[in-house]
């Protein structure tokens, strides 16, 4: 294995074999995934099954897919929508530009990463729905998540990496980085359809100016660009650009779902799940609890939900075995509620423990009258500046797909926190608090400086103030990259079976002990078809 950065060697030709052939719309995708999934029912009350997922992100995808492929019947229950039909505009998914009802998770207002420009707050009413983006609100720290079929997604901004071999050790200790390297990453990025810009189209495309310009500032700084792959149809991109086909990208559209060139869940893991036959889909059901059946197996209650969150149906179903995917947050906070209340008391004590925003901090830099970074600007990012090593950040170079040229530089950092929090029960609110401090980013706000200082000197430039309040420069409040609460071979053994009871498992980012380096999902889908391997050989 070459010490280069597996971002730099990927391949394109993976994510156009698996892309839905002929159409980058998600309308095609959902129709395929539609005729299985209206053929299958929702769970009913009071059955029993087999296997039992809860979320349908990365993990949860992963699972159900292995299981069925091994002949196990799989119920995915997902507590976000099924995200498969067109709203008032003939569209599924809202943009960015202009936020409604379909952007929130249940809220009246937005809750937007940015909450600000030019100093003027940004956010405004929306009528109170099942909206695929999660403003979840800790008392530190907000932690946005996405909510539907394909769980984060459909909301993410497809950035695909594979750690840095180098950085695996501190990643996930108790793993053997050969195998993952050699066969979980590997199938990882197949499944997922990761692909790479064209270099040569990047130096040329009118939506990637504001790359190019941080491309410019970082190099003549000394850090090192590079591009950093994605699962967005590349080609789709490039026909976006020449105007020959419906923009999504380049019509602002991330953080509240993607139209057309995404390869989400629903294009690539989802599709296949639906195939296999074997996968009960049952969206706006929320698991609220689980416990250990008296016949053996366990007892799982669910509330049924309408689009405006009131639970329509409760229903109390029985499964042999149960898979935690409800992301890092939801896992953990069912995991730490069904213990302190008593419905899995033989949970151990690192369940809530190890929880890290994957050191996450945004920052903008205003440019020179001279460099403008754009109007027009793909909202998926494709590189990033790499000052790992020496000052513990990994920065992309992020989108500001305003419309308007902005002369903005605007960045989402990854540092190498060392922070990390912990998920408890409050009997009082009858909720789970997390107890990560709003101070507990100065880090990750000394190792982004370690590049944008060192920048900002070089250019003569300065720090956007506006951005994120009025005269605050750090984006210091949210993380997307949420990590941690059911670690592995704490919370659980070496391949996420939790401790204290057969048939329960975790398989999502929960297990990851709060940092991967880089973006995530790739080590998360990694992860979870390394451990279902072995669940699937073992305990079936
Ligand atoms: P996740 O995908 O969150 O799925 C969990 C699912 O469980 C969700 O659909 C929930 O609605 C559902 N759920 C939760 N509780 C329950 C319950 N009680 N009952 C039923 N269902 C439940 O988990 N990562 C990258 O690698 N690259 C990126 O470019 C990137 N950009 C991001 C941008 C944004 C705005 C956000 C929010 C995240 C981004 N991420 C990115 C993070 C990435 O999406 C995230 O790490 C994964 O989605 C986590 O995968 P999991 O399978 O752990």
């Amino acid at each position: 294995m070459s010490d280069e950065p597996v971002w730099r060697t990927t391949s394109g030709a993976v994510s156009r074999r698996l892309f839905i052939a002929g159409t980058g719309s998600i309308l095609a995708a959902a129709a395929v995934g539609g005729r299985a999934a209206a053929a299958s029912p929702v769970i009913a009350d009071a059955a029993r099954v087999p296997a039992l997922v809860i979320g349908s992100g990365y993990g949860g995808s992963v699972a159900a897919l292995r299981l069925a492929e091994a002949g196990i019947d799989v119920h995915l229950v997902e507590m976000g929508m099924a995200w498969d039909t067109p709203g008032a505009d003939g569209k599924i998914f809202a943009n960015t530009t202009s936020p409604d009802q379909r952007s929130f998770w249940l809220r009246t207002r937005t809750k937007q990463p940015l909450s600000n420009f030019l100093g003027f707050p940004i956010d405004k009413d929306i009528p109170r729905y099942t909206g695929i983006l999660d403003a979840e609100e800790f008392s530190g720290i907000t932690v946005y998540q996405g909510r539907g079929v394909g769980g984060g997604s459909l909301v993410n901004g497809g950035m695909a990496v594979t750690p840095k071999r180098e950085n695996f050790g501190s990643i996930l200790p108790t793993v053997n980085a050969d195998e993952m390297y050699s066969t979980y990453y590997p199938r990882a990025n197949a499944g997922l359809g990761v692909g790479l810009v064209d270099p040569g189209w990047f130096d040329t495309a009118e939506c990637y100016q504001y790359a190019r310009v941080g491309r410019k500032h970082a190099q003549r700084s000394g850090f090192p660009f590079v591009f950093v792959p994605d699962v967005y149809d590349w080609r789709y991109m490039e026909q976006e650009q020449a105007n020959t086909v419906p923009r999504s990208a380049l019509a602002g559209e991330i953080l509240y779902g993607n139209n057309y060139g995404k390869k989400s869940l629903q294009k690539t893991y989802l599709p296949r799940i639906a195939a296999t036959g074997r996968v009960t889909i049952s969206p706006l059901h929320r698991v609220t609890s689980v416990t250990p059946a008296s016949g053996g197996g366990y007892t799982v209650m669910l509330e049924q939900l309408t689009t405006s969150g009131t639970v329509s149906a409760t229903k109390s179903v029985t499964a042999d075995k149960v898979f935690f995917a409800a992301g890092s947050v939801g896992t953990s906070k069912l995991l730490v509620k069904l213990k302190a209340t008593g419905a899995l008391p033989n949970l151990n004590g690192e369940v809530g423990k190890g929880w890290g925003d994957n050191g996450n901090v945004m920052c903008g830099r205003a440019n020179h009258i001279w460099d403008p970074t754009g109007s027009l600007q793909s909202s998926i990012p494709c590189g990033g500046i790499d000052n790992w090593a020496a000052g513990g950040a990994f920065a992309e170079v992020a989108p500001l797909p305003t419309g308007i040229e902005t002369w903005a530089s605007f960045y989402l950092s990854i540092t190498k926190n060392p922070n990390r929090a912990q998920f408890t029960w409050n009997p009082a609110t009858q909720s789970v608090d997390l107890n990560w401090q709003t101070a507990w980013k100065q880090p990750s706000i000394d190792m982004a400086k370690s590049i944008f200082d060192k920048i900002n000197a070089k250019e003569g430039t300065i720090y956007r103030t506006d951005l994120f309040g009025t005269y605050k420069i750090w984006g210091d409040h949210l993380t997307y990259h949420p990590l941690g609460g059911a670690v592995l071979g704490k919370a659980t053994d070496n391949y996420g079976r939790l401790a204290g009871y057969q048939g329960l498992y975790a398989i999502d980012g929960s297990l990851i002990p709060g940092n991967t380096s880089v973006n995530p999902f790739v080590t998360i889908t990694a992860l979870a078809e390394r451990n279902i391997e072995k669940i699937i050989a073992t305990d079936f």
